[in-house]
């Protein structure tokens, strides 16, 4: 991948950029939780049955991400961005904070943040690194009263600033997809959106992802190895 003096780089991360530091990726083994697909806990379904449920699942999240330790894709992601400055963007589908803990600035979490919670019932939203594990424990609205639920972008919903991202990725001349399945949408649609534009397109992970064939080049191996030599590649002009 080359970027030439003004060329602009559009990011997309998923679970994968994250497994090196510990965190269960989601369609791998060890991705399900107490015998419970994503799917059915990461859900408005999921939240309307069982709201017990569904904050013990982003609690142990929560711990598990608290602590957890940013990895070298992570920091080469950052070093990129540094050189890059207002060129670089990063979309990512994780709701870690590992990147900004690596030193990454311009990130956006289209599939929200692990450390907010925000109220169903007004537009109230808030840091919130606590853990609910129990029925009588379930926080509430300090403003309205109605129940509090993690800042999560559950499947049905819409990914946060899709017209953001879009401007984003419609500006870039490359666009870099990190670690993720390629099978939940609207983010396995990116390639799609960059091949119609013209922008090229390149996947770093250890498999082909569901949308292999959109990518004009795919370069199979762990995000920890194939990043920093990524890296030493890209003239940031
Ligand atoms: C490594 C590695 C290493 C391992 N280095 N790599 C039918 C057709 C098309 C779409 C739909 C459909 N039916 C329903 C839909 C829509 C639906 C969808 O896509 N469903 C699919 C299951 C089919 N999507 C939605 O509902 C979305 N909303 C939507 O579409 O709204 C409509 C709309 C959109 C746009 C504009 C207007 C309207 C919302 C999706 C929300 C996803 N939410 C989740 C859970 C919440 C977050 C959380 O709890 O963390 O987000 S689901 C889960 O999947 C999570 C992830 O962000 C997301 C993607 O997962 P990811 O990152 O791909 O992880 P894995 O585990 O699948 O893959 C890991 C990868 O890492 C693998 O490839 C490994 O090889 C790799 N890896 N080690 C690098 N060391």
């Amino acid at each position: 991948m080359k970027l030439a003096q003004r060329d602009r780089l559009f990011v997309l991360t998923g679970a994968g950029v994250s497994a090196e530091s510990g965190l269960a990726t989601f369609r791998g083994s060890g991705g399900l939780w107490n015998g419970y697909r994503v799917e059915q806990v990461a859900t408005p379904e999921a939240w309307e049955a069982d709201p017990a449920l569904v904050w013990r699942f982003y609690s142990m999240r929560r711990r598990e991400a608290a602590a957890a330790s940013p990895n070298a894709a992570h920091r080469t992601l950052a070093r990129i961005e540094n050189r890059l400055g207002d060129r670089f963007f990063l979309c990512t589908q994780n709701v870690d904070d590992l990147h900004e803990r690596a030193g990454s600035l311009r990130v956006h979490h289209m599939h929200g943040s692990l450390f907010q919670s925000r109220c169903e019932g007004c537009p109230f939203l808030v840091a919130d690194t606590a853990c609910y594990e129990s029925e009588d424990s379930l926080p509430r609205c300090p403003r309205c009263g109605s129940s509090l639920r993690p800042r999560i972008v559950w499947f049905g919903e819409i990914p946060l600033d899709m017209e953001g991202i879009y401007r984003r990725l419609d500006a870039a001349a490359a666009l870099l997809v990190v670690g993720t399945s390629g099978s939940v949408y609207p983010a396995a649609g990116f390639v799609h959106r960059a091949v119609a534009l013209g922008i090229g397109a390149m996947y770093i992970g250890p498999e082909s992802p569901a949308n292999a064939e959109a990518f004009d080049e795919i370069r199979l191996g762990p995000a920890t190895r194939e990043l920093p030599r990524l890296l030493e590649e890209i003239g940031a002009g």
